[in-house]
């Protein structure tokens, strides 16, 4: 008997153990409940990764497709975990909806536990319910599928709602030094390892591609990952981001607070590499340097080996020093995501990044020289991209073919061109026009910017793949190509159908040949 089941289903990429059910578990038992987290990710995972099925059953999560086989598939897999569920005859079961990958999935798992189980009480939690634009959580529990849905941040809720007195409000923690650490003490972390050994006794090609980010051949020679949470929301307000809308403001634990997770699993866990989850690590610059300077001191006290990945946000160069790169090195930082989005100044300066190409040269030179490695976030058709700044984009990854050729630069997401979301400043900005689906619900990819005429939505597809031909030719690796084009292509059918008018549109989307290397192939399969 437990009070409450946390469980993590897919779709989410299993390069770590997920976060959000050992967070809430911590926060649960600190407040006299008991609680179980099960982590239905990996187990699917180690089901059918590297199977033929695979492809299908990630395609009916994303792209919805029809497909029976997979559908049956997905309800006996439900059924099960229903059963692994239930055998702790919990008074609640919590699932969490990463993003709106898992609605399907819920929906199935939810008729699962209803059917075996009517007393037994569900709430949805997670991104995927707390941030998403068609309520689909409240949807849910309008049909009965859940008793509760848990939006904004789950720790306080969740004690709130297994204490009977939780009234649906949305909530963000102001004190997050005042929260536990992740209890990741029900998962075998074993489970989480030797990735690449099943990396590579794959049967196909494709799945590691398809899957994308969590299961590129670079991160899979790590042993064990760990996520933290070290702060929530962000410092910037970019056009295109719904994050600071969800997150009204920024948070972050405090530099001792996060060093002390970090020491702490590592020595528990012997941890080798952690990832924070923040959408920026340095957010606030002053704590960032202070957690950089304890770790630097603890891993060259213990001669601690681990290592350190995040999102990075790009700031003024002269700023900055080799010194200062060179101390984020010493304190495991290994790789940096940053969002660099465009070549284009102009293009950057409208989305409010607040950095020029000489801030972004200026790191590339100061992350090779640490051994830092970099992965670069673009953004291919933002609505004011012009052909110009679109070719300086395409210039600045030639002007950076040094960096992949020595090692610095590991990866560059393209995306799957710019999607306009109505709860940030472009969805709200007049000049932007979002056309509605055959089904009348609004569709964030086809849009058009009415002081950009040009830049069709044919036109974005035409730039992404272009981007796409001449990364590939410089050695840039992309491993999320083959499902973003998937994903646009999906997209654009959809939109071909409707446009009744355009019926002569060629596909832009069709398939190319192969590279060699699997990371850099962008057949559609
Ligand atoms: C890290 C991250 C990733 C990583 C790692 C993913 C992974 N497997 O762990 C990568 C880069 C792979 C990724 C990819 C994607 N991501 Co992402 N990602 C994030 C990010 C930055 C942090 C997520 C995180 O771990 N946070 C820490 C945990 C603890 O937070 P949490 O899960 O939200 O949990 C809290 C609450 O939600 C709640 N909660 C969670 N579960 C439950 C359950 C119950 C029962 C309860 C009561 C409460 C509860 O309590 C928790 C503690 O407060 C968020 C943005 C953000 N800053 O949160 C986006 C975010 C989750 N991603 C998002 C999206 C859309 C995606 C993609 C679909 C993008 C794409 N088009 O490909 C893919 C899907 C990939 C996948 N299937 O794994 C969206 C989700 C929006 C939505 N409504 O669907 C977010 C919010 C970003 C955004 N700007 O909108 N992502
Ligand atoms: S794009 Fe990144 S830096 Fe900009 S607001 Fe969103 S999370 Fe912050």
């Amino acid at each position: 008997m437990t009070d409450i089941v946390i469980c993590s289903i897919p779709r989410m990429s299993i390069y770590y153990p997920p976060a959000a059910p050992a967070l809430l578990k911590a926060s649960v038992e600190k407040a006299g409940f008991s609680a179980t987290t099960i982590d239905f990710v990996v187990q699917f995972h180690h089901k059918y990764f590297a199977t033929n099925l695979w492809d299908r059953l990630d395609r009916w999560m994303v792209l919805e497709t029809d497909d029976p086989e997979a559908y049956n598939i997905i309800r006996q897999e439900t059924q099960q975990w229903a059963d692994q569920i239930l055998a702790y005859s919990p008074k609640w079961i919590g699932i969490s909806v990463f993003t709106f990958e898992s609605h399907r999935l819920t929906k199935m798992l939810c008729l699962a536990i209803r059917k075996k189980n009517s007393e037994v009480r569900i709430v949805l939690g997670g991104a995927g319910i707390s941030g998403d634009l068609n309520n689909v959580g409240s949807q849910y529990k309008d049909l009965g599928l859940c008793d509760a849905i848990i939006s904004g941040d789950g720790e306080r809720s969740i004690i709130e709602l297994l204490q009977n007195t939780y009234n649906e409000t949305f909530d963000r923690l102001e004190d997050l030094d005042a929260w536990p650490y992740a209890d990741f003490s029900d998962y075998n972390l074993d489970d989480y390892k030797a990735i690449k050994e099943r990396n590579n006794q794959s049967e196909s090609d494709s799945k590691s591609l398809w899957q994308g980010y969590g299961n590129a051949w670079y991160r899979s020679d790590e042993i064990l990952t760990l996520p933290i949470v070290g702060s929530r929301g962000c410092v910037r307000r970019c056009s295109f981001c719904d994050i600071p809308s969800l997150w009204p403001k920024y948070k972050t634990r405090s530099a001792r607070n996060i060093a002390d997770e970090v020491i702490g699993q590592y020595e528990r866990y012997n941890v080798q590499r952690f990832h924070f989850t923040d959408s920026l690590i340095n957010g606030n610059q002053k704590n960032f340097r202070e957690l950089v300077q304890i770790l630097a001191d603890y891993r060259k006290e213990k001669d601690a080996d681990f290592t350190i990945t995040g999102q990075y946000i790009t700031r003024n160069g002269d700023s900055e020093s080799q010194e200062y790169y060179d101390l984020i090195s010493a304190a495991g930082f290994k790789i940096l995501e940053t969002g660099i989005e465009s070549g284009s100044e102009a293009v950057r300066w409208h989305m409010g990044k607040k950095f020029t190409n000489r801030d972004v040269d200026m790191l590339m030179e100061r992350l090779s020289k640490a051994g830092i490695k970099a992965i670069l976030l673009l953004i291919i058709g933002y609505p004011t991209e012009t052909q110009q700044d679109f070719q300086d984009t395409i210039d600045m990854l030639s002007r950076y073919k040094p960096y992949v050729d020595d090692g610095t630069i590991i990866e560059a997401v393209l995306g799957g061109t710019q999607h306009i979301q109505p709860n940030t400043p472009l969805g709200r900005d007049p000049n932007v026009i979002i056309e509605k689906d055959s089904e009348g619900r609004l569709d964030f990819f086809n849009w058009q910017y009415k002081l950009n005429p040009s830049l069709t939505f044919k036109e974005r597809i035409r730039r992404r793949i272009v981007i796409m031909e001449h990364a590939q030719k410089l050695g840039f690796i992309s491993p999320t190509n083959n499902q973003e084009i998937e994903i646009l292509k999906k997209r654009w059918e959809s939109f071909k159908n409707e446009s009744k008018s355009q019926s002569k549109i060629t596909d832009v989307t069709e398939s190319r040949t192969q590279s060699k290397n699997p990371s850099q192939q962008k057949t559609i399969a």
